[in-house]
C-alpha cells in the first residue's frame, strides 16, 4: 500500500514539474477548495422523491437499472449522501427537488408546499455546513401526465403549476436565508409534443407569461437566485419542446435570470463548453447541469471526458468561477448509487483541477504570437504531466481516501446498510 509520505514525495516532484511551466500547484489546490459543486439528491433514489404519487417519474425522464439499496426515506437519502460527501474532497452543496418534501405522511399538494416541509433538510444542512439548491418538480404528478405544465392550455392546470413555482421560490428564499448562502432554484418543465405540432407559438407565449407570474415576487438575491433550464427533446417530446434553448436564452437575458445549460440537452455533437463564453456575454450568472449523454440525453454518470475537461477549462479560463454555478445531473440505477455520486463529483473536481493546472499564460502567449505549433505541442504534453500526484495529494490533505480506496468504504456501506434495505424491511 502506498503511504502518505510517498504521496507527499510524489506531490513535491509534481509541484516542481508544474512550476517549470509557471504553474503554482499550491495556489491551484487552494482555489479548487473554494469551488462548491451542487450535487443532485436524485441520483440517490432514481429521481423517486417521497410523495409516492406515481410509479412512473414521467416528464420524459428515464432511469434504468435495478441495483439494490436505493434510498427510500429522507433519512436514508441523507445518510447515503453523507457517505458520498465523506469520500469527496472539498465543501459542496445538495441540490434538492420539491418532490423530496417531508410532510410527515400527509398529502400536501405541490402548490401548498412551504419551507416547513423542508425543515429536516435545512437543519441537516446547517449541521453539516452544506448549502442547498432547489427545484420545483414539474413531473411525476397526475397534473403533468399529458406532458404540459406551465404552458398547459387549461387555465386551472397552468395556474396550479404557477402556484407551485411561486411556492418553490419562497422555499428557496427560506433555505438561502437559513443557510446564509443563496439557493439557486432552477425551473425545468417537460412541456412538449411527441409528434409534429401545428402551433409552436402559443405554448411558448403561455410559458413566458406563466414564468413571469412565477417570478413576479421580488426575493432577495442574497437568499434566492432563479434559473431556467432549456432542452432540445425528451422521451415523448421528440418533435417539439416549448422551453427550447432559444426560448430560455431570450427569457434569461430579458428577465435577468440564470440560464441553466444541461450537457445532455443539445444535439449529440453540440457541446455546452462552447456555449459558456457566448452566453456569458449577456448573462450575469450561469447554472450548469453537468451530465453525460450517450447518444441521447441518457444522464450517464459524469466521467473525466474531453467535454468535461473542456467545460472546466472554459469556466477557469474565462474567469467565470464566481459567476458559474456548477451542478451535476445524472441518474444511473445500474451501479451503486453512492459510488455514482462519488465518481461524478470527483470527476468534476479533477476536471477543474486540470484546468487550474494548465499553463494558461504560456498557451495564451503561443496563441497570441500565432505559434499554433507550440500551442498544440503544449496542449498535448500537459496531458502527461503528473496531475494525478497533485490530485492524490489534494485528497490526502482533504482527509478523503486517495485513489480507488474510497470504493472499499462504499463496499462496506453497501454491505452494512444498503443491502439490508429490501421491500420486506421497508421502514414505516
Ligand atoms: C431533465 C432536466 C432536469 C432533471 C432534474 C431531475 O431533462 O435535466 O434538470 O434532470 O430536474
Ligand atoms: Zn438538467
Amino acid at each position: 500500500m502506498t503511504d502518505s509520505p510517498t504521496f507527499e514525495l510524489a506531490y513535491k516532484a509534481a509541484r516542481q514539474r508544474y512550476s517549470d511551466l509557471g504553474v503554482d500547484t499550491d495556489a491551484a489546490l487552494q482555489r479548487l477548495g473554494t469551488i462548491p459543486v451542487s450535487i443532485h439528491c436524485w441520483q440517490g433514489d432514481d429521481v423517486g422523491g417521497f410523495e409516492g404519487l406515481t410509479d412512473d417519474i414521467g416528464g420524459g425522464l428515464a432511469v434504468t437499472g435495478s441495483y439494490p439499496g436505493k434510498a427510500r426515506t429522507p433519512d436514508e437519502l441523507r445518510s447515503d449522501f453523507e457517505k458520498a460527501l465523506s469520500l469527496i474532497p472539498g465543501t459542496h452543496r445538495l441540490n434538492l427537488h420539491a418532490s423530496y418534501a417531508e410532510t410527515g405522511g400527509r398529502n400536501v399538494e405541490r402548490n401548498e408546499l412551504g419551507p416547513e416541509h423542508f425543515q429536516g433538510w435545512i437543519d441537516w444542512a446547517k449541521d453539516r455546513g452544506v448549502g442547498i439548491d432547489f427545484n420545483p418538480t414539474y413531473f411525476a404528478h397526475p397534473r403533468a401526465d399529458d406532458g404540459f405544465t406551465l404552458s398547459h392550455p387549461d387555465d386551472g392546470i397552468r395556474q396550479f403549476w404557477i402556484e407551485h413555482g411561486i411556492a418553490c421560490r419562497r422555499i428557496g428564499a427560506a433555505i438561502g436565508a437559513a443557510l446564509g448562502s443563496p439557493c439557486v432554484t432552477n425551473v425545468w418543465v417537460p412541456d412538449g409534443m411527441k409528434d409534429l405540432t401545428v402551433d409552436r407559438r402559443r405554448p411558448r407565449e403561455r410559458l413566458a407569461a406563466a414564468l413571469d407570474e412565477v417570478f413576479a415576487e421580488t426575493l432577495a438575491p442574497a437568499c434566492q437566485l432563479d434559473a431556467v433550464e432549456c432542452k432540445l427533446f425528451g422521451i415523448g417530446s421528440e418533435s417539439y419542446v416549448v422551453g427550447s434553448h432559444e426560448f430560455y436564452l431570450g427569457y434569461a437575458i430579458t428577465r435577468q435570470k440564470l440560464l441553466c445549460l444541461d450537457a445532455g440537452h443539445f444535439h449529440p455533437t453540440e457541446v455546452i463548453s462552447d456555449k459558456i463564453s457566448a452566453v456569458m456575454q449577456y448573462l450575469d450568472r450561469l447554472l450548469l447541469h453537468v451530465s453525460r449523454g450517450v447518444r441521447w440525453d441518457s444522464d450517464h454518470v459524469v466521467i473525466l471526458s474531453d467535454e468535461l475537461q473542456a467545460i472546466a477549462q472554459e469556466i477557469v479560463r474565462g474567469d467565470y468561477l464566481d459567476r458559474v454555478h456548477i451542478g451535476l445531473d445524472f441518474f444511473d440505477a445500474s451501479i451503486n448509487r453512492v459510488a455514482a455520486w462519488v465518481i461524478g463529483t470527483r470527476a468534476m473536481l479533477k476536471a477543474l483541477l486540470l484546468a487550474l493546472l494548465a499553463p494558461i499564460d504560456l498557451l495564451r502567449q503561443f496563441e497570441n504570437d500565432g505559434d499554433f505549433t507550440s500551442r498544440l505541442v503544449m496542449m498535448e504534453e500537459q496531458k502527461s504531466f503528473p496531475f494525478g500526484a497533485v490530485w492524490d495529494y489534494y485528497c490526502l490533505k482533504s482527509g478523503v481516501p486517495v485513489g480507488t480506496d474510497w470504493l472499499n468504504e462504499v463496499r462496506l456501506y453497501e454491505k452494512d446498510v444498503l443491502l439490508l434495505r429490501s421491500s420486506a424491511s421497508a421502514p414505516g
